[in-house]
Order: structure tokens, then C-alpha cells, then sequence
């Protein structure tokens, strides 16, 4: 393709909401463009991208095993009222009606249409299992949209959805899910790693993450050398502490602590290490629940592990005035001892903790030598906290490495959830009902675009990995001159002739403004041609990721380009 035949408005300078790396490039090479409040055209350079992914998902899927359909994006709200997510979801769900004032949902997953069609298609354990899978449209009315294409309201999603007849059979369907996810990303060039993910809201029993590693990644995750162990933060468990504190029990000691309301101020002022605190955080959940939650001074509280405790979703750190309320200590010197009319849980740290230091419920006030079972009563210890660096890993005698990353992929293991509240069942093999078995397996599409240019960038801008990359050689003739017009003409025809994706630069445009749009574009290879170069019988061939420049006979150029995209298992769009 000529670069003047396409629509490429490239920007020296991204606009002042692009927040991510990702969003600034693919806005500045014209990629991208914002229509509304996290809703983008995708011109033709990333549309090509987005295709390319596509096709390999497409691929993977089918042989997998999975069938393509397409369900629709309006979904009726009876539907989703069967399975109570109609109430459940508040604003996310952007929901319209028709003219005959009848509710529907801008779908933004859709297990409830997909059930319904098994439920209506299919009778016999003889049609299991079944696998089908969309590329489609999502809408998600998120409260803030940000991140450009990495958490869009509207965004491209590979959704699947297997139905088995039991559990054994939904386990072999989540593998083959599991296996083609690494497949697709490996073949999509992107550096990743498989964790052990919480199943949330969605419910079921076993669900993994598929991250791509950045540093710019909103997600944490840890992981263990030695073991095939890594989790999201969120999920890893943290085993309980290994060795004991016995030291006798001290006697409980008021200390004035003037103006020390953090950790760090209580332990200088105290002059203890963290670990010999611990901190009393006050949880609400959205029933409004106050919860105490105690965790040991060096160490954080995770709410996931919190939400699965209680049985909610969206438990949050309890509001000042919903602490005032309690005529409390101000934030800081909440403290375990005399707080009543609240459940108390612990971390299983603190279970091992002798005469530690809690906040006194006073102002500038705390306790030193305090300990439970004495000084005041536990509902449950248990895991609550954040896993980190260096704690043990639960599956090996190593220790847990953190990392951060992106999640492009998600598959679950969802049991019987949605086919019991929806009645999609079968006839086993001796004639009696039953609920199908099932998993449910996403990609976001247009966020592992974004996940690609995170991991895959420079000062200059994006380094696409050759198999997703919106054109394999950027052509860059140098000057106008006759002789350089010609061989990009012959070595152009000759590349696109042999299926290779050239994007050949033939605007009217200084070497330099050349330069800029191909490094920001990133095209894997860069050819230049130039009229010194020919007066020698060379073209420079560049790689965009390294830099290395090699100089080739203009009809050198196609057996190398052919040399180095056979390496690859690329997509056919
Ligand atoms: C909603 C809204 C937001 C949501 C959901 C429903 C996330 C929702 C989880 C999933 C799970 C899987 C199929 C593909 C793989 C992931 N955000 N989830 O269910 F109504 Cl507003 O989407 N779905």
C-alpha cells in the first residue's frame, strides 16, 4: 500500500488526555482515533492490527475445537433478568429500550444470550461438547473511562463458552481453552505468563489470567522460579507463619503517641519495627456492613481475599464519616481492645503475634503489649493480606518474585451457575436431566493491541512484533530522485508480489519526516533507498527493535525478508 492512498494522520505531538504509552502512540501514528469518552474509530493502520489478531484467535479457536457465531450486541432484559445480573449490575450496564418501551442491555459479556440458545438447541449428552465462540463488540459504561483501547467502554472481545456434560469433561474444555490461549499469544509475539486468577462475581471454581508482562501494567502478579506456581496478587495465597511468637504476656500499657497516626510515625515514635504493630482497618461492605479487619504494620490488606470472607463484592475501606458515625478514634488510633458491636477477623500473621502495639480508640493514643484472647476476642484468623516479594511460595520452598502485567485473557471454570438459573439442560446417557457443565473463556482484542505497544515501544515509538504488525517492511525512498523512484517500484512489486505487506512511503516528504512516521509506526523491517546507497548497489535494510542495519543488492532484499518472516506462523488477513 502507498502511505498517499492511505489514511494515516500521524501527530507530532498526542493529545492531552492520552494517559498511557500505548494510547499516545497509536493516536500519534493515526491508528487510533476518540470519538466519545472511551469509544475509538480504529482507522486503517490499526484496524490492520486489530485483524491480524483476530485471525490468529480465529485460528487457535477453531482448532481448538470451537465454532464461530455471532450473537447479537442488544440482548433482551429478560434474559438477564433470569439469572439476576439485570438488578445485579448498576450503571456498567448501559441498558436502552426499544419503542415499544421493552428493556435491553448493550451487551457487555454474554453468557445469558449463549445459554439460552443451548437451552433451546440442545437435548442429548450425544451433541456435547459444544464450543462456540464471537468476535464482536462489547460495551462496558465504565465510571471513567481511561487507558485509551486498554479499558475502552466499547471494545472488541473473543468470547467463548463451552458446555460438558459433567465436571471431567468441563475440565478437558477449559484445558483446550487454556492451551490455545497460549498458543494465540505466543503467535501474536507477545511475552507472557498464565495465573492463577479469582473467579469474582462470575462465580465458578478455577479461573486463570493470561497477562503480558510490563512494567506498565495495572496488575500485580507473583510468581515462583523454582514451581510452574504464579497467581494475580489478588489470588496468591499466603500460608500461615511458620514460626510462633511464645514470649509471656506483658501487661497492657497505655502510651501517648502525639500526632502518630501512620505506621511508620507510631513505629518511630515507639521506636518498634512494623511487624511488632498492627493496624485496625475498618471495612464497610455494600450492605453496609462495618468490618474490622487487623493485619501486622508491615503488611497490606488484600479486599479480594476480604470479598470472598464475607460473600460480597465491592467491599471498600469504611468512609470518615461512617467511622465518626461510630464515635471512633480518629482514623489511626483505631484499635482493636473495646471495640464493640463490630466482627473482628485477622490475618493469620497476627495469630502468631505476642505483645504487639494496636491503636488506643483515643486520640494520640496506643497500647503497647497488647494480645488476643486476652485483650480482646477474634471472629476467624485467616488469609487476608496482599502476597509480596520474597514471602515462601505456596507450592515450593522458593521464594515468590513479583512482576506487573496486563491482562488480555481470562478463562474460567464456571460450573453450573447459569445453566441451573437458566434450566439449560440435557439428556445424559440413561435419560435423566441435566445441567450443562460450563466455562467461559475471554480475549480482549483491542486491549491486547494496546498490551502489544506497551510491551513493545521506545522513545521513537512502536516496535510491532512481526505477526500482528499493521505492514511487515516499511519502504522509505530517501529522495525523488529517478533511479530511487524505480527500484522502490521494482522492489516493492517484487515483496508484494511474494504476499509480503509493504507500506511504501511515496509522499513528497523530507528523509527525516520519513523517518519519524516509521519509527513511530513500527513497522518490524525498514527498507531505505536512497541515491548514495545505489550509486554503491546497496538499499540499507533496518530491523526496527535492534537498530542492526544491513545493506543488501536491491533483488537481495526479497530472499531476506523471506528468510526472516519464515520464522513465523503469521496470520492470513
Ligand atoms: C456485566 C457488566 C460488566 C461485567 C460483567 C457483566 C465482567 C461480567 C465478567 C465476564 C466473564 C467472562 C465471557 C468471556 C470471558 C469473561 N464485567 N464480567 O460478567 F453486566 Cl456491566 O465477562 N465473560
Amino acid at each position: 500500500m502507498r502511505t498517499s492512498q492511505l489514511l494515516i494522520p500521524t501527530l507530532r505531538h498526542p493529545p492531552g488526555e492520552a494517559d498511557i504509552i500505548s494510547h499516545r502512540l497509536m493516536t500519534r501514528a493515526g491508528m487510533i482515533r476518540k470519538v466519545a469518552a472511551g469509544i475509538y474509530t480504529y482507522l486503517p493502520l490499526g484496524l490492520r492490527v486489530l485483524k491480524k489478531i483476530e485471525c490468529i484467535i480465529r485460528q487457535e479457536m477453531n482448532r481448538a475445537g470451537a465454532q464461530e457465531l455471532l450473537m447479537p450486541i442488544l440482548a433482551p432484559a429478560d434474559l438477564w433478568r433470569e439469572t439476576g445480573r439485570w438488578d445485579f449490575y448498576g450503571k456498567e450496564l448501559l441498558r436502552c429500550q426499544d419503542r415499544h418501551a421493552r428493556d435491553f442491555c448493550f451487551g457487555p459479556t454474554h453468557e445469558e444470550v449463549i445459554t439460552d440458545l443451548f437451552r433451546r438447541e440442545i437435548r442429548s449428552y450425544r451433541q456435547l461438547p459444544l464450543n462456540c465462540y464471537q468476535i464482536q463488540t462489547k460495551f462496558r459504561d465504565e465510571i471513567r473511562p481511561r487507558f485509551g483501547l486498554m479499558r475502552g467502554r466499547e471494545f472488541i472481545m473473543k468470547d467463548a463458552y463451552s458446555f460438558d456434560a459433567d465436571e471431567a469433561g468441563a475440565r478437558r474444555s477449559y484445558q483446550k481453552m487454556y492451551t490455545a490461549y497460549e498458543r494465540i499469544f505466543t503467535r501474536c509475539g507477545l511475552t507472557f505468563r498464565a495465573v492463577e486468577a479469582d473467579n469474582g462475581l462470575i462465580g465458578g471454581s478455577m479461573s486463570h489470567e493470561f497477562m503480558v508482562l510490563s512494567e506498565t501494567g495495572e496488575e500485580t502478579i507473583v510468581y515462583d522460579e523454582r514451581s510452574a506456581y504464579a497467581a494475580n496478587v489478588e489470588q496468591a495465597a499466603v500460608p500461615p507463619p511458620s514460626d510462633e511468637d511464645h514470649a509471656a504476656l506483658l501487661p497492657l500499657e497505655t502510651v501517648h503517641t502525639p500526632g502518630a497516626h501512620t505506621v511508620q510515625e507510631v513505629c518511630a515514635s515507639l521506636r518498634v519495627a512494623p511487624a511488632r504493630l498492627v493496624k485496625t482497618l475498618l471495612y464497610q461492605t455494600p450492605a453496609q456492613e462495618i468490618i474490622a479487619v487487623l493485619i501486622r504494620g508491615d503488611h497490606e490488606a488484600n479486599t479480594t481475599k476480604l470479598n470472598r470472607f464475607c460473600g460480597t463484592e465491592g467491599i471498600t475501606l469504611a468512609q470518615k464519616d461512617v467511622v465518626s458515625n461510630l464515635s471512633l478514634a480518629p482514623v489511626g488510633f483505631i484499635g482493636p481492645i473495646g471495640l464493640t458491636g463490630i466482627r473482628i477477623v485477622a490475618d493469620h500473621a497476627v495469630k502468631a503475634m505476642r505483645n504487639f502495639v494496636v491503636g488506643g480508640n483515643k486520640t494520640d493514643t496506643h497500647l503497647i503489649h497488647a494480645n488476643w484472647g486476652r485483650d480482646f476476642a477474634v471472629e476467624a484468623f485467616l488469609d487476608l493480606r496482599q502476597a509480596r516479594a520474597g514471602d515462601p511460595s505456596p507450592k515450593s520452598d522458593s521464594r515468590l518474585q513479583e512482576a506487573k502485567g496486563i491482562e488480555v485473557g481470562h478463562v474460567f471454570l464456571l460450573g453450573t451457575k447459569y445453566s441451573e438459573a437458566m434450566q439449560a439442560t440435557f439428556l445424559d446417557a440413561s435419560g435423566h436431566e441435566r445441567a450443562a457443565v460450563m466455562g467461559c473463556y475471554g480475549i480482549g482484542v483491542s486491549r491486547t493491541a494496546a498490551a502489544a505497544v506497551e510491551q513493545n515501544h521506545d522513545d521513537k515509538g512502536m516496535r510491532w512484533p512481526v505477526p500482528i504488525a499493521p505492514f511487515h517492511i516499511h519502504l522509505l525512498p530517501v529522495t525523488a530522485s529517478e533511479n530511487v523512484l524505480t527500484t522502490a517500484g521494482m522492489v516493492y512489486d517484487a515483496l508484494t508480489g511474494a504476499g509480503m505487506e509493504v507500506l511504501w512511503d511515496d509522499r513528497d516528504e523530507r528523509a527525516g519526516v520519513k523517518f519519524n512516521d516509521a519509527d513511530l509506526i513500527g513497522a518490524p523491517f525498514h527498507l531505505l533507498i536512497g541515491d548514495k546507497g545505489l550509486a554503491q548497489g546497496i538499499v540499507e535494510f533496518k530491523r526496527r527493535d535492534t537498530g542492526d542495519v544491513v545493506n543488501l543488492p536491491p533483488n537481495e532484499v526479497l530472499p531476506h525478508v523471506q528468510s526472516l518472516l519464515a520464522a513465523y506462523d503469521l496470520p492470513n488477513v
